[in-house]
């Protein structure tokens, strides 16, 4: 049959992987969505049909198009506006077995509804006030989280952690503003002159908060990004056995002659809460060897734009021209790994520490210190300061909300301590306050929800 085309269709999409899976679910969202999803649908009960369905509930039957049915399907209604959407909404499970999925969808298209966009679901979630931006960037977060932590702080921010927190201080902003306009408009009246001081106060608690949410996001983005770290180390000190403890697997060749490992070998592995992105380069010295020295300068230069160095050193030795010439390079966020602590160790420490660099002992060969180095990789990039519900701001386009936040509310409180006017602390909190509502969409443009909703996946 061919039906109406309707002037608001319901958008569908296929919400599981593209992938053959026990349970395959196609969403339909819309005014629309449940008479929509009734044409593909019959009920086993004729009774239970879609229409007739409280939300919250179930019906089993199948769904079907002009050639017949496809597949048995379990359909669950929402009704607006206890839904993802805040619409109605209709979840079909179907087996996971893409031609079934999506033979099911393109009879869903036929009949009535229409392709969802990426992020389409969430975007009328936001649209329809059941998340602001920030919660809505936290979804792809969460579905993306890779570990216990990440996946807490992004299930918070979902929650509203960061919403939650912004609204509490553009209120108190607001709060602190209408109360110093009216001390300087009506200064006969009986408003307590302590509005200047409450002013001061909460722009006192703004910056400190503000702070602390642009500190939290450099550790956010390494739990959720991972850290780009790089091995380094004279030749033979074991760089490649530390490599391939960590790996779990032997990625890189180990053998007891310097000069093993000639280019760089990569591998992602996890740290604690911390993700890795590792890379174990040639050992570092000085060499007439043509392709050797490829791998070395290969080596120096990771070494440069790593985020994080693990410099490694034999204990059972005495410290190399080489090893002291490494030690003397190393960059801020690096620590040195004393290896092969199996053995006795004649390294000269005092040297080491004059270094000032976290100094961690190990044995790569026999899995030992490997707790000692992950609290200090967790502590050198910030994560192990968070806690599960710390608020995190999720992206570049909150930090630089809040920068624009903080330089308002920085000027706001020079202007008050300077004496100035009212209008000059006034435009300073004003901006404050729009910096906010950009941040979680309350005032924003369509270019930028269109931006932020464009790099979703279809279904979500
Ligand atoms: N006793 C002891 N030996 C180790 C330890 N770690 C590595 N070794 C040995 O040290 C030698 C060199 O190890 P590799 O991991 O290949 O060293 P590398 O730093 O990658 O060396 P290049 O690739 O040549 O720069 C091998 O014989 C390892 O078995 C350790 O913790 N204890
Ligand atoms: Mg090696």
């Amino acid at each position: 049959m061919d039906w109406k085309p309707l002037t608001d269709p319901p958008i569908a999409a296929i919400s599981t992987p593209a992938a053959p899976a026990g349970l395959g679910v196609i969403r339909v969202s819309g005014p629309e969505a449940i008479p929509v999803a009734e044409r593909v649908f019959r009920p086993r009960n004729p009774h239970r049909t879609l229409q007739s369905l409280p939300g919250y509930t179930a019906a089993y039957g199948h769904i079907h198009d002009r050639e017949g049915d496809i597949d048995e399907c379990v359909a669950l209604v929402f009704r607006a506006p206890h839904s993802y959407t805040g619409e109605d909404v209709v979840e079909l499970s179907c087996h996971g077995g893409l031609y079934l999925l999506q033979r099911a969808l393109r009879a869903l298209l036929e009949a009535g509804a229409r392709a969802a966009a990426p992020g389409e679901f969430t975007r009328r979630a936001f649209v329809n006030g059941k998340m602001d931006l920030t919660q809505a960037e936290a979804v792809m977060d969460l579905i993306g989280a890779t570990g216990r932590l990440a996946a807490k702080t992004a299930l918070a921010a979902q929650e509203g952690a960061v919403f939650r927190c912004l609204s509490t201080l553009r209120d108190q902003l607001l709060d602190a503003q209408a109360n110093f306009s009216a001390f300087v408009d009506y200064p006969d009246d009986d408003i307590p002159d302590l509005a200047p001081e409450m002013m001061g106060q909460t722009l006192e608690s703004a910056e400190r908060l503000l702070t602390r949410l642009l500190s939290g996001f450099d550790a956010g983005k390494i739990l959720r990004e991972g850290v780009d770290t790089v091995i380094v180390g004279s030749p033979n000190v074991g760089k490649s056995t530390l490599m391939n403890l960590l790996a779990g697997c032997q990625r890189s060749s180990v053998t007891p002659i310097p000069g093993t490992t000639r280019d760089v070998v990569e591998e992602t592995v996890r740290l604690g809460e911390v993700v890795l992105r590792l890379a174990d380069t040639a050992g570092i010295r000085q060499t007439e060897d043509q392709v050797e020295a490829i791998g070395v300068d290969r080596a120096k230069a990771r070494m440069e734009t790593a985020a994080l160095v693990l410099a490694v050193l034999d204990g059972s030795r005495p410290l190399s021209k080489d090893d002291r010439s490494l030690l003397q390079d190393l960059p801020e966020c690096s620590i040195v790994l004393v290896n092969k602590v199996d053995q006795e160790i004649v390294v000269d420490k005092e040297y080491i520490e004059a270094i000032d660099r976290p100094i961690v002992y190990i044995s790569a060969a026999k899995g030992e210190g490997l707790e000692e180095l992950t609290c200090q990789v967790e502590r050198l990039t910030g994560i192990s300061g968070l806690s599960e519900s710390e608020p995190l701001l999720a992206t570049e386009r909150q930090r630089s909300c809040v920068c624009r936040c903080l330089e308002c509310i920085q000027e706001a409180h020079e202007a008050l301590r300077l004496g100035m006017t009212m209008d000059a602390v006034s435009v300073s909190v004003d901006g404050a306050v729009s910096a906010i509502l950009e941040l979680t969409g309350e005032r924003t443009s369509e270019a930028v929800v269109d931006a932020i909703f464009a790099r979703f996946c279809v279904g979500k």
